[in-house]
């Protein structure tokens, strides 16, 4: 694994859990953790069990014992590392936005296709799908019982950034992060609002907003942000975006993302209309998913509130007896199963980085949109 912050956590969680709870054809083994700072990184293996540690990436890559690279550092790295990787004959998973612009993510996607032909898989962490509400959202959509899909909305809504005294972490500089809350949470909105659907975005029309300019140079990093310094430093990314687009089955969607919402934590929030149903989702409460069913009798309709906890539903049956609910972080053990279960089986994983860079036109069709005052931006590859 190269990188030890939040994500570092959460992906040696999935990877550590998944063995325990699902059946593999293959034990992951921890074998090596990556960090620039050589006792955060050993505090980091400590905890989170890495057998070792190393602060150059490129000793991961070198190494003949090392079958599967983790990235879970800022953007900006994930080209290098992955192709690196890749070239090496590793298999790799890459933490979304699978990287800080379409021309880095096409490299990778280039990189991931060559690989995949001598049977070396890439894929990119959009580990929402994995929420089992989520997935059985997407089963139900499949099985028609929403029927013709017309329309999704997609908020994903955080206030970690309202106080103007939070200050400049990675996710906040352009360069480090390739965008703001677009990037950071809205193409987790994109990726499960296609994913749900089955529809790809082929246009959008956007705007983008940053409300605080400055923040205080960052001291110390810690979770998400860290302590401040004395020092100010401009804010390179957006705060807020908002989007419509059209979709390529005929659905036209609205997304927002922004991690300045006052009040709301992880609140991502899906629903999808269709012409003889509709669902909901919501992050803050991902043990359930709603449902409304247009052709039962009238006098009967309304939200079904599904408890998505049964051994029926996607993944449950590794996990605990009836009724009894997930957390944030099941998602990554879900994430490290289909991996493994899918690079043993010699089968492209997915979302591929093909899908990551997917995304990635999205997201700067929107920032093009954005720029020339909303207009209608395609996404370039599907026009
Ligand atoms: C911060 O906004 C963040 O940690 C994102 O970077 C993650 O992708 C998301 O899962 C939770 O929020």
């Amino acid at each position: 694994m190269i990188g030890y912050g939040f994500m570092g956590a959460a992906h040696s969680q999935g990877w550590r859990v998944a063995p325990r709870f699902f059946d593999l054809p293959a034990k992951p083994e921890m074998t090596l953790i990556v960090g620039r700072n050589a006792e955060n990184t050993a505090a980091a293996a400590e905890k989170f069990g890495w057998a070792e540690t190393a602060t150059d990436w490129r000793d991961a890559v070198a190494r003949d014992d090392i079958d599967v690279i983790d990235i879970v550092t800022p953007g900006d790295s994930h080209v290098e590392i992955a192709i690196a990787a890749l070239e090496a004959g590793k298999h790799v998973l890459c933490e979304k936005p699978l990287a800080n612009t379409v021309e880095e993510a096409r490299a990778m996607a280039e990189a991931a296709e060559k690989a995949a032909a001598r049977g070396v898989y890439a894929m990119v962490g959009f580990t929402y799908r994995r929420v089992p509400a989520a997935t059985y959202a997407r089963d139900l959509v499949a099985s028609g019982a929403l029927g013709e899909i017309r329309q999704v909305r997609a908020n994903y809504l955080q206030d970690w950034l309202v106080d103007p005294e939070v200050p400049l972490a990675w996710r906040l500089q352009k360069h480090l992060a390739g965008s703001g809350s677009l990037g950071d949470i809205g193409a987790h909105a994109i990726d499960l609002a296609q994913f749900i659907t089955g529809q790809k975005l082929t246009s959008v029309s956007g705007m983008l907003e940053t409300f605080v300019k400055q923040r205080p140079i960052l001291a110390e990093a810690s979770g998400l942000s860290g302590t401040a310094s004395d020092e100010m430093g401009d804010v390179t990314v957006d705060d807020l975006a908002l989007f419509t687009g059209r979709l390529d089955g005929g659905a036209v969607g609205s997304f927002e993302a922004t991690r300045m919402s006052t009040g709301r934590k992880n609140a991502f929030r899906i629903e999808v209309s269709g012409s003889k149903g509709a669902i909901s989702f919501d992050l803050e409460n991902l043990n359930e998913l709603g449902f409304y069913d247009a052709t039962a009798p009238a006098g009967q309709q309304g939200f079904t509130r599904i408890l998505v906890t049964e051994p029926e539903h996607p993944y449950m049956e590794a996990w605990w007896p009836t009724g009894h609910m997930l957390g944030y972080e099941h998602g990554f053990s879900h994430q490290a199963r289909d991996f493994v279960v899918d690079v043993m089986g010699g089968t492209q994983p997915t979302p591929s980085f093909a899908d990551g860079l997917q995304v990635q036109q999205v997201l700067e069709a929107v920032e093009h949109s954005a720029e020339s005052g909303s207009a209608w931006t395609a996404i370039s590859g599907t026009d």
